[in-house]
């Protein structure tokens, strides 16, 4: 795991420095002083990886407000300490108080938090202070600050890190006490929902520059740290359509590479606005909202997709478009468009040149977005249920697996659907075919056989050609004359999830070592079943980009991430704190899911197929 290449101490300062502008002032947003930015960067990426952000988010606190101040440290006031008043200071802005929660927690090691770029609310109080008279001067890391009110004062820190406040009591003129508290700042990763409209806003509108702008003119208005969409969609396609199997997701990487690849965005965001920082969407809140809590399997496209506020025009758009090409047309993301002529910026685009999967012969330049998989509606909602068996996990290993296919896969494939296969498709989504939950895998298949070089897409597509003549396909020529069977079950591990997803339809008989069809009357039947199911998965079609390896140009991508994070944070949390043990050890539980080839394919000999053998995608 490598954000970028390791660099002098001075240069990471000075970068912080030109990011993140330091001295906080109460109640006035700060100019660039960039007097001490050093370490802000450090402590960022800390933050971010141990994600405590979304924690401090997250988390239920009971905390109520008489328990909200602590003491702090007391300095000299030439008072003997035996009978010295105590100052208390406690930190409130809208989103703690709105919560009810305090905004350091005992599990936190800073006894005081604020968030970056909130207006924070100071409030001191003193036991032993006279009753009458009282005051009390304010110091923000050595600046002084005027009060709001007789007891408390406003700070806006725009810098991480620690800062320091110091409280003074007086009464009259005289100084009564006086005492120096450590405030540690941070960024506070919230749920969608959660913020503020104002603060909502600035989060989309930070990312829409990012998928408007591109790199090379953002750097220039922004700085080094800003990447535009392109950067990340390039950056995911490699790691995920690699044709020798998929870096990303098919191993203990997918929680590793994600955090770090949403914190590459975070930090692009805030070179545009410094106040933002990444937000995440707890879908379990919609599936408790709009499907009662059932996760049934068609509450995604029944419900959710109209009535969660996530689809508004204004936030990520509609779910389902009801275009030709199921393009966003209209809303904040109608303008954010695919690369085009992508082949000198990326080895990977698809034959129209376009920045998607090179299997996904889709011709339009906008994202798209179905809210069926090959015209059925197979994947349940996923809920608290699911997100609960995972908090049920003992090792990393296997909450590792649970946040990859249990929590997280669903999602991509119920907002990316799938469509535009001319294949036969009763033989996959006829209620009564015993293959109707080969559907939802389907894609994940088609890539199989791509990876083991018996699908081929085209190279190069013209932009006049029809998408009925740009299409991916099976050639004869590869087969060498061997079956269906045996490409399925002999040289692809595919038929070993055909089994497992058609629950009975497909048995393994160990007398004779073969896969049998069980309601095959005759082998010839049963021949004909296996050349149908192999040419259904000889054309993935077309798919919307959540379900495809350039899911970032989705802009939902980004905010379904950091909720695995955050309940990942969340269980480590629960082990440290002994309530229930986790087991550390690095891994990834390969349970057989439909997307885990389990197999690398070497496509560096010179041979018209690759050699691929049972392994761990490195
Ligand atoms: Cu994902």
């Amino acid at each position: 795991l490598r954000l970028d290449a390791p660099r002098r101490e001075e240069e990471m300062a000075t970068e912080s420095e030109a990011l993140l502008p330091t001295l906080p002032t109460a109640g006035v947003e700060p100019g660039t002083d960039g007097s001490t930015g050093r370490g802000s960067r450090t402590t960022r990426l800390l933050l971010a990886s141990l994600g405590l952000a979304a924690i401090l988010a997250g988390l239920a606190l009971t905390r109520t407000t008489d328990t909200l101040a602590s003491e702090g440290t007391l300095l000299d006031t030439g008072v003997d300490g035996a009978s010295s008043p105590v100052l208390f200071l406690a930190l409130v802005d809208d989103y703690t108080l709105a919560m009810k929660t305090r905004a350091a927690a005992d599990f936190l090691p800073w006894e005081h938090v604020a968030a970056a770029h909130q207006r924070t609310t100071m409030t001191a109080s003193c036991d032993g202070c006279p009753a009458t008279d009282l005051a009390f001067h304010w110091e923000v890391d050595s600046v002084e600050v005027p009060p709001a009110s007789p007891a408390t004062a406003e700070a806006i820190w725009t810098t991480t890190g620690k800062h320091s406040v110091v409280v003074t009591a007086l009464a009259g003129s005289s100084v009564v006490a006086s005492e120096s508290f450590v405030v540690m700042v941070k960024y506070v990763r919230r749920e969608v929902r959660s913020l503020t409209e104002e603060d909502r806003n600035r989060f989309l509108e930070a990312l829409h520059v990012v998928y408007t702008t591109a790199t090379e003119d953002g750097s220039v208005l922004y700085g080094s740290r800003y990447k535009g969409i392109e950067y990340f969609v390039r950056k995911h396609l490699y790691g995920a359509a690699s044709k020798e199997c998929d870096h990303w997701h098919d191993g203990s990487g997918i929680m590793t590479h994600h955090m770090a690849f949403t914190l590459e965005l975070e930090q692009s965001l805030q070179a545009v606005d410094p106040t933002v920082a990444m937000v995440y969407w707890d879908y379990s809140t919609d599936d408790a909202a709009y499907c009662a809590g059932s996760e049934a399997p068609n509450c995604w496209e029944d419900s959710v997709v109209h009535q969660s506020p996530l689809f508004s025009d204004d936030w990520f758009g509609a779910a389902s478009p009801a275009t030709p090409d199921y393009g966003l047309v209209q809303g904040r993301w109608a303008d954010a468009l695919v690369m085009q002529d992508a082949a000198a910026y990326s080895k990977l685009t698809n034959p129209y040149g376009l920045l998607r999967s090179p299997w996904n012969t889709n011709p339009t330049p906008k994202f798209t977005r179905h809210s069926r998989v090959l015209g059925g509606r197979y994947e349940p909602m996923v809920g608290c249920k699911t997100w609960s068996s995972c908090f049920q996990e003992s090792t990393l290993a296997g909450l590792n697996n649970c946040l990859n296919g249990g929590t997280h896969g669903p999602i991509h494939i119920l907002l990316g659907g799938q469509w535009g296969t001319p294949m036969n498709h009763s033989l996959l989504t006829d209620p009564d075919s015993p293959f109707q939950s080969v559907s939802g895998p389907h894609l994940l298949l088609a890539k199989h056989l791509w990876r083991f070089g018996f699908l081929r897409c085209p190279e190069s597509c013209s932009a006049d050609s029809g998408s009925d003549s740009c299409r991916c396909s099976c050639p004869a020529s590869l087969r060498e004359g061997l079956t269906a069977y045996e490409i399925l079950a002999e040289k692809t591990p595919v038929m070993k999830t055909l089994a497992a997803v058609t629950q009975g339809a497909i048995t393994f008989d160990d007398d004779s070592q073969r896969y049998r069809l069980a309601s095959a009357s005759s082998p010839e039947v049963e021949h004909r079943v296996w050349e149908d199911l192999f040419a259904a998965l000889c054309d993935p079609g077309h798919a919307g980009e959540m379900y495809t390896s350039a899911a970032p140009y989705d802009p939902v991508f980004w905010v379904l991430h950091p909720a695995a994070e955050r309940v990942m944070q969340w269980r480590r949390l629960v082990s440290d704190l002994s309530v229930r043990d986790l087991d550390m050890t690095w891994g990834y539980d390969h349970r057989g899911d439909a997307s885990d080839l389990g197999m690398v394919c070497d496509w560096d000999n010179d041979q018209d197929m690759p050699t691929c053998s049972a392994g761990t995608c490195p």
